[in-house]
């Protein structure tokens, strides 16, 4: 039924609840690893307790969607978004799922990138991926590249075996991650990763600036060294991505958006506190990363600007533009 839908991967596990990453979320949270998110980690209570969702509930099925498409890179000013947000991967797999949920019957729910269920803990009980050194669920086909969505069901669903895979004796992505955010192992250390720094609402720590590169929302760099990644990628080579989809951005016109305007185009992405100044806070540090010296009087404008944290990150990406001079 899952081919029949388009879902790249499903797997089934009964409805019980995930102690152990129950453990590792309040491990974590007491060691602060987790910064200032809330999401999954606000109530593992429920996010690791698909047994609590709705009274009857039986099963876990997991789905995973792969994303991964062929683009050029970013040309000149142009800021790199991760590749998970180029189009709405959540709602296309939201909408199979839920589709699923109909034909097997019953009660059930559908949750994808929801704060009420750990989507990896799901997909690992169910088989559809293993636990990478660069903590992403890593699928045999489709490697890292996939989205992961959970639909719990009253409805008693055959339960698929682990997947016996593992990265063996690799660490490609501990030593590719510039800001040392997966030194431990199996655990990412949120407080140094710059998927996350592009989602706070806090000012970007100076010294991860520079390694954000033209990446101006997300980070891809563990997954781009995976070696479990280049199947589906040598497969896949050629291929466009869905009509609409964005690789790039150009980073002037981002600054030059109003900020509610910019906010509603990307509903598709989480923006902390839904303010779209958020987004131009990160094209000044992607413009001072790749920018040039057309760009200094943008840069400049921001740097007199009355938003305190625009204008020290356009204070930032002027005296970066003048160290890449030199
Ligand atoms: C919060 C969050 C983030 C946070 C923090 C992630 C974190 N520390 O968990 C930030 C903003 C940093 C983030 C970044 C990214 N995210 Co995110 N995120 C989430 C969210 C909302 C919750 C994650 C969660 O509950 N974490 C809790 C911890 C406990 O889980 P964990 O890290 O998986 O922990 C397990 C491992 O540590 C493992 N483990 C323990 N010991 C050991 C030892 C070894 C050796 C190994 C291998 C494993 C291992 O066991 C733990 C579970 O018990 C989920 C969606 C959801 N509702 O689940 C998406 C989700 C995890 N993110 C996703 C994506 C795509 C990303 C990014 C790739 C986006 C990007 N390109 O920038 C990056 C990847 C960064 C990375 N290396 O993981 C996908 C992952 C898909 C996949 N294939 O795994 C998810 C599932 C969203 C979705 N529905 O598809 N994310
Ligand atoms: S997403 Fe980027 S910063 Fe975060 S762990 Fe992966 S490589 Fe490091
Ligand atoms: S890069 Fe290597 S160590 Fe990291 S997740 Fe991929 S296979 Fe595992």
């Amino acid at each position: 039924m899952g081919e029949e839908l388009g879902l790249d991967v499903l797997g089934a596990a009964p409805a019980e609840p995930y102690a152990e990453t129950e453990r590792h979320i309040r491990e974590r949270r007491e060691r602060g690893l987790f910064a200032e998110m809330r999401f999954t980690m606000a109530q593992p209570e429920i996010s690791c307790h698909p047994e609590r969702l709705f009274p009857g509930a039986r099963t876990v099925v997991s789905a995973a969607h792969c994303y991964w498409a062929d683009a050029e890179p970013p040309g000149p000013g142009e800021g790199r978004l991760a590749r998970y947000t180029w189009s709405d991967a959540y709602a296309e797999l939201r909408a199979k799922l839920d589709e699923l949920g109909r034909r097997l019957g019953g009660e059930y729910r559908v949750l994808v990138d929801a704060n009420q269920h750990v989507d990896r803990e799901g997909a690992a009980r169910a088989g559809v991926g293993f636990y990478g050194k660069n903590t992403l669920l890593i699928t045999r086909r489709h490697g890292s590249w996939v989205v992961l969505g959970t639909l719990v069901t009253e409805v008693e669903v055959e339960a698929t075996p682990a997947l016996a895979a593992d990265c063996g004796s690799c660490r490609l992505c501990i030593d590719a991650c510039p800001t040392g955010a997966l030194d431990e192992v199996g655990t990412l250390d949120a407080t140094r990763c710059l998927s996350y720094w592009t989602q706070s609402p806090e000012p970007i720590p100076t010294a991860y600036r520079s390694a954000l590169g033209d990446q101006v929302y997300g980070c891809d760099i563990c997954q781009d060294v995976c070696p479990w990644n280049r199947g589906v990628e040598k497969r896949r080579a050629g291929q466009e991505p869905p009509p609409g989809a964005e690789p790039t951005v150009s980073l002037v016109e981002w600054l030059a958006a109003d900020d509610d305007e910019l906010r509603a185009r990307y509903e598709r992405l989480y923006v902390p506190r839904n303010d779209g100044r958020y987004l131009k806070r990160n094209a000044l540090v992607a413009l001072g990363n790749v920018g040039g010296e057309e760009h200094r009087e943008l840069l400049a404008e921001h740097a007199a600007g009355n938003d305190p944290l625009l204008r020290e990150h356009a204070e930032w990406a002027l005296a970066r533009l003048d160290e890449r001079r030199r």
